[in-house]
């Protein structure tokens, strides 16, 4: 049975979630419209599917556990970016936003020894190690390429090979 204190954080982290996929699919939605960059389009898309992913499986795991997973109200996201570099920036920012909120939940599953919740957080604590490395290489291969097209064409050609690099 998860504590309300645990239950609460846990919720927390939902609303977390399914706000990165929302923030996600908004970028998605405004790269889609830019011209040539189907592959980050298709990033951002993905990103957004799998934070959705993540939101899932906590809400699983609340009401698995004898709690009551709540579905959040969500703000609407930011809509549009000056730059693509600028869109990388809000991405990495927002992992490390996730990261320590991530942290916060096994600091307080330690608090209140529950120890299954803890073990559960865990693969959340791996996967966003990988997702903030990943926001890390895009935006330096952008700081690199600066805003040059025939960089931007290389980066879009290749975005989805590097984030699939970084999964296995
Ligand atoms: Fe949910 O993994 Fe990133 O934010």
């Amino acid at each position: 049975m998860l504590s309300k204190k645990i239950q609460e954080a846990l919720n927390e982290q939902i609303r977390i979630e399914a706000e990165s996929s929302q923030v996600y699919l908004a970028m998605a939605s405004w790269a889609e419209i830019q011209p040539g960059i189907d592959n980050v389009t298709a990033f951002f898309y993905q990103h957004s599917e799998e934070e959705r992913q993540h939101m899932l499986k906590l809400i699983h795991f609340v009401n698995e556990r004898g709690g009551f997973a709540t579905v959040p109200a969500l703000p609407q996201p930011q809509l549009t970016f000056p730059s693509i570099k600028h869109a990388f920036a809000a991405l990495l920012q927002h992992e490390i936003f996730v990261s320590e909120s991530i942290n916060k939940c096994v600091d307080i599953a330690l608090q209140e020894k529950d120890y299954a919740t803890h073990n559960f957080l865990q693969w959340y604590v791996a996967e966003q190690i990988e997702e903030e490395a990943l926001a890390r290489v895009m935006n330096d291969k952008l700081e690199l390429i600066g805003e040059e097209k025939s960089g931007l064409y290389m980066f879009d050609r290749d975005i989805l090979t590097i984030s699939m690099a970084h999964e296995q």
